[in-house]
């Protein structure tokens, strides 16, 4: 009796994907099941759920859900929500701006420079501006590395200097130039109001007035920071999320090397 019912479900199974017409996966292909969390400044109560439900239908989901709610203080409510995704994609039109570099381990990395240019190349990097936020730059330049990639700090091709955070662009600028440094690596976390923005295109305008933007290989990073925006602030290259020493350390030798044939 249950075979018979369960291969019927399976039968039922959506399982055609067009990629022109991409929706979120759940448990089967095309129901568009997503998970949304937000709070709401409302008391907690069914008034509540019921507004959150109705902002669910609004934001383009089917069938929504409340599945979790908690009175975060007074007046504000959190709530975690399902729904079906009614909207698609279209995943083959999609062309997104990438580093133009081969990532390397880095022990190729370090014969590329011993072979290629035949001097350490220098690296400042820092959390600049107001952030506080230490752990992406660390992830990147410290000796010990993060997920298994030793950072910048360990490669025989570089020296790296990490300044650490809230540095002001006019005292990274000013390390830069005493180091002579030949790439500077800024990390940007806190995005509120734009502040990461502001503080980048200011060391840009601070590099550009001292003569040494096209001197350095200019890179950012941080988790809201992606290639093509650090492009458009005057960037050499930018990086996001599940980023490692390899990448960044791939792209400033090729730079280099591209800059200096
Ligand atoms: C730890 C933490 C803190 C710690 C930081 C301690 C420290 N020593 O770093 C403390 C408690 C100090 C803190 C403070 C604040 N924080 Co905080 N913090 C976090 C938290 C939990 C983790 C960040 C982190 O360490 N990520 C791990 C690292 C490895 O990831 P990553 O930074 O993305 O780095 C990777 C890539 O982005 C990239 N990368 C990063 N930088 C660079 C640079 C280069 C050159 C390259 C190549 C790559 C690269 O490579 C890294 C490895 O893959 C996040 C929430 C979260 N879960 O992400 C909030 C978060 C970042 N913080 C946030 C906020 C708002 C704050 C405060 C403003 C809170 C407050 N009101 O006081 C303050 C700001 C302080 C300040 N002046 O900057 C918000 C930011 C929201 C936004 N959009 O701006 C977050 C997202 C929390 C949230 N959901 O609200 N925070």
């Amino acid at each position: 009796m249950s075979e018979g019912l369960y291969s019927m479900e399976a039968r039922d199974f959506d399982t055609t994907q067009d990629l022109k017409k991409t929706k979120p996966y759940g448990d089967t292909m095309n129901d568009g099941k997503t998970q949304v969390s937000f709070t709401l400044p409302v008391p907690v109560g069914n008034e509540a759920i019921e507004a959150a439900k109705q902002l669910m239908k609004k934001m383009g989901f089917d069938n929504p859900q409340v599945v979790f709610y908690k009175e975060l203080t007074k007046g504000f409510t959190f709530f975690n929500c399902y729904g079906n995704c009614v909207h698609t994609v279209d995943f083959t039109s999609i062309h997104v701006p990438k580093v133009e570099a081969t990532t390397w381990d880095m022990d190729k990395t370090d014969e590329y420079v011993k072979e290629n240019i035949g001097r350490k190349l220098i690296i400042v990097g820092a959390s600049t501006g107001t952030d506080a936020h230490t752990v992406g730059i660390d992830a990147i330049m410290n000796m010990k590395g993060y997920a298994g990639h030793f950072g910048l700090e360990r490669y025989a091709g570089f020296e790296a200097y990490n300044l650490g955070s809230q540095v002001p662009n006019d005292e990274f600028i000013a390390k830069a130039i005493e180091l002579k440094a030949d790439a500077l690596l800024v990390s940007q976390t806190v995005t509120q109001k734009d502040v990461h923005i502001q503080n980048l295109v200011e060391l840009v305008e601070m590099l550009e007035a001292e003569g040494l933007r096209s001197k350095v290989i200019l890179c950012c990073g941080g988790p809201r920071v992606n290639h093509e925006l650090a492009k458009e602030l005057g960037y050499d290259a930018g990086f996001g999320m599940n980023t490692y020493a390899d990448d960044v350390a791939s792209f400033v030798v090729q730079e280099y090397v591209r800059r200096n044939k």
